[in-house]
């Protein structure tokens, strides 16, 4: 626009030259004065245009700059649909200064815990035993249409099939057939007998298992111990909740000063059971952790003490040999301590677990079991297969990452859920 003014006053002092020469002054002086007006109108509207002198930017720019400003979006946050984005957003960094180093660990195992929970009520816990058992409850499940008739060597390998697919081991699946081939003959089973005899005779390998821990006058030291991620500290965490409820005083010892967020880990789970922990920085002595949380725990008198301790592999001689040094530490404070060793067990690990449990036992001693994440694909065999080798309880059964999903094992009940029709 100003360059085409200017252009327009070209031609207007051209005009005003040939006027002056061909019509005289009064016609020129007319004109010059017509064009000075134009100029100042001109250079009035330069001024207007001067911000960025980019013409093609529209009157309303300035406006739609301000409404995109923070502090307008501030003001409005609820009115404006497009402010809703920003608006989660802010919480964060507020919290972030609050907590120390590893705020965003609790937050993250918060969450999925809180969505289970909310999710419990229209799942009752066998609910969820079963639909953790379903994978080998489908297996199990299916014997009715094979079960018709006499006891062939045809079923005899499709028997062993599904009990070798359902995670129970060789060394199980032997031994089960060995059984009910025994009760088929003394009892003259056929059809839907050869089913009630399998049940049976599972259920006597498991029943052994069953018991609870009790525990002892003064301040029982429970250890937690496994492999990296079977579910150590959440059990940990439930069975805090448990205890508590029952009456019992419980505090925590973070044991696990390997892991990078294993004692925030600790404390969110602490802060949902609603007791205390004893936690040192992460790379302390594991061992000086839980000796010192039990010194504290006896001077308070209290009932509990739940150690977590860092996962490791079975197979890491170092590592279980710190394992072992958690153990004689204790034992110098009390012999009968630790009171409980849990080995918790990831029941998808399979066959694994069968060596986990070997050499765990052989380094802490190992006097119960949990058997964890039995809600989602695990097959539930591998329980069979550790109570015919090893005959160690199996105190706990996992279904799930909420505080209540902890469950007493009962033989009964988990014979039967492996049996359950797909549809229940
Ligand atoms: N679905 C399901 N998830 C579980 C169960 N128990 C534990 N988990 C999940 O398994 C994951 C590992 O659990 P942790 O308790 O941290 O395992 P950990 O043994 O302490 O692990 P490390 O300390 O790293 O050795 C987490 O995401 C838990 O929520 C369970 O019974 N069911
Ligand atoms: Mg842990």
């Amino acid at each position: 626009m100003i360059t085409c003014v200017r252009t327009k006053l070209g031609e207007l002092l051209l005009e005003s030259w040939v006027l002056l020469v061909e019509q005289g002054w009064p016609y020129a002086v007319g004109l010059v004065a017509g064009v000075l007006v134009v100029a100042l109108i001109a250079r009035a509207s330069k001024k207007m245009d001067a911000p960025g002198d980019e013409a093609t930017k529209p009157a309303s720019n300035k406006p739609a700059k301000q409404s995109s400003a923070k502090p307008v979006e501030r003001r409005a946050p609820a009115a404006d649909p497009v402010q809703k984005t920003p608006a989660p957003v802010d919480p964060e960094p507020e919290l972030a200064p609050d907590a120390p180093v590893s705020t965003t660990a609790p937050a993250a195992t918060e969450a999925p815990v809180q969505a289970v929970v909310q999710s419990k009520p229209s799942v009752s816990l066998s609910e969820r035993l079963k639909s953790g058992l379903s994978r080998t409850r489908g297996a199990f499940a299916g014997l009715g249409s094979v079960l018709q008739g006499e006891f062939t060597e045809e079923l005899e390998e499709e028997l062993e099939e599904i009990l070798l697919t359902s995670d129970l081991g060789m060394q199980a699946t032997t031994e089960v057939m060995d059984r009910l081939r025994a009760r088929v003959k003394s009892e003259g089973l056929k059809g839907d007998g050869i089913r009630d005899g399998l049940k049976a005779v599972l259920l006597d390998i498991i029943a052994p298992c069953e018991a609870a821990f009790e525990p002892g006058e003064g301040t029982n030291v429970v250890m937690m111990v496994g492999i990296n991620g079977a579910g150590k500290t959440t059990t940990l965490g439930k069975l805090a909740a448990q205890h508590k409820s029952q009456g019992r005083s419980v505090t925590l010892a973070a044991g696990d000063t390997f892991r990078a967020a294993a004692v925030e880990q600790l404390k969110a789970w602490a802060e949902r059971a609603d007791v205390p922990v004893i936690a040192q920085d992460t790379g302390a002595d594991s061992a000086s952790v839980i000796f010192d949380a039990f010194a504290s725990a006896r001077a308070k008198s209290q009932d509990i003490l739940l150690a977590d301790t860092a996962g490791r592999l079975q197979n890491k001689d170092h590592l279980m040999d710190e394992l072992s040094k958690v153990v004689r530490v204790l034992k110098k404070q009390d012999e009968s301590a630790p009171h409980e060793v849990l080995l918790v067990l990831d029941a998808g690990t399979g066959q694994n677990a069968i060596s986990q449990a070997e050499l765990f036992t052989q380094a802490v001693g190992v006097t119960g079991i949990v058997l964890t994440k039995l809600d989602g694909t695990a097959k539930g065999g591998v329980a069979f297969a550790i109570a015919l080798k090893f005959g160690i309880p199996i105190r706990y059964i996992g279904v799930g990452e909420g505080i209540d999903d902890l469950q007493p094992f009962a033989a009964q009940a988990f014979v039967d859920a492996l049996f359950e029709p797909a549809s229940a």
